[in-house]
């Protein structure tokens, strides 16, 4: 990591010269087209089962040395502001029935995954944002405590995203735009239906308005279920077209919005129970 260091002097004396198109936008208080070295320590520290993680770098410590009840599923959002992007397990209680998996998350789409169980190795990503999801298998276990370091340039590839809700309730109902209004162009949202309390649960969608596509090119809810280990994508619809209901076999689902430069609708509607 030392030659960061060293870039980054070339980089300042440089200036312009050395990246001609490049504006020179600040990032964080970074400016962008330099390369930033990894955080010493971890400047996040994250207890919770699931969250959404802006930052870069974090220790996600869940009930380390503590019991976490079977079938307890928790995901965790990374978006880090460099486009290199490091995570290594510190230390781990849970056992062989049990999953911690890394999910590329670029797009809105979940692509490549890691199982991560060694301590000390390194998952590396090329880009974010990645999705951490714990699944626990039908008994008790003991936490672990992960870290990851985001470091390199900035990973103008991922977006602010317009919308995102992780519904962590046994039940409830949910509508995007929560105002009635309708939704805006070059929408990038997801939500995460992932109750606290782990069973079997039901999602169910009431309304659907869209623009209408031949393949839904334009404007498009898609639903990814979590099962055996992964998103599996079930549907995209647009329009009026109410996807099937979909059981949650372990109670995790993915619902993604993403709209097109013109034409904007009422949005959808769905419950969960
Ligand atoms: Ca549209």
């Amino acid at each position: 990591m030392k030659s960061f260091t060293v870039l980054q002097i070339v980089a300042l004396i440089a200036g312009t010269m050395a990246y001609p198109n490049m504006e020179p936008v600040k990032n964080g208080g970074r400016p962008s087209g330099i390369l930033v070295d990894e955080d010493a320590v971890p400047v996040v520290n994250v207890t919770t089962c699931g969250g959404y993680i802006n930052s870069s770098s974090a220790t996600i410590s869940y009930q380390p040395g503590a019991s976490i009840r079977a079938d307890q599923v928790c995901v965790w959002v990374v978006k880090a502001p460099y486009d290199s992007i490091r995570f290594h397990l510190v230390s781990t209680g849970l056992g062989e029935n049990d999953g911690l998996y890394l999910t590329r998350f670029i797009n809105l789409i979940p692509g490549f995954q890691y199982n991560i169980s060694t301590i000390g190795e390194n998952y590396t990503y090329t880009a974010g944002p990645v999705l951490v999801t714990l699944s626990v298998g039908h008994a008790p276990t003991r936490g672990f405590t992960l870290q990851f370091f985001s470091s390199g340039l900035a990973d103008v590839s991922t977006p602010d995203y317009t919308g995102y809700t992780s519904l962590t309730l046994n039940n409830g109902n949910f509508s995007y735009p929560a105002d009635g209004s309708n939704y805006r162009n070059n929408e990038r949202a997801f939500f995460l239906v992932n109750p606290t309390v782990p069973s079997i649960r039901t999602l169910r969608f009431t309304r659907m308005d869209l623009e209408s596509a031949s393949g839904c090119t334009y404007d498009a809810v898609v639903i990814y279920n979590w099962y055996e280990n992964r998103y599996n994508q079930i549907t995209r619809v647009c329009g009026t077209q109410l996807p099937p209901v979909l059981t949650l076999e372990s109670g995790l689902g993915l619902v993604t919005f993403e709209t097109d430069s013109s034409v904007v609708q009422t949005g959808f509607s769905f419950e969960w129970l």
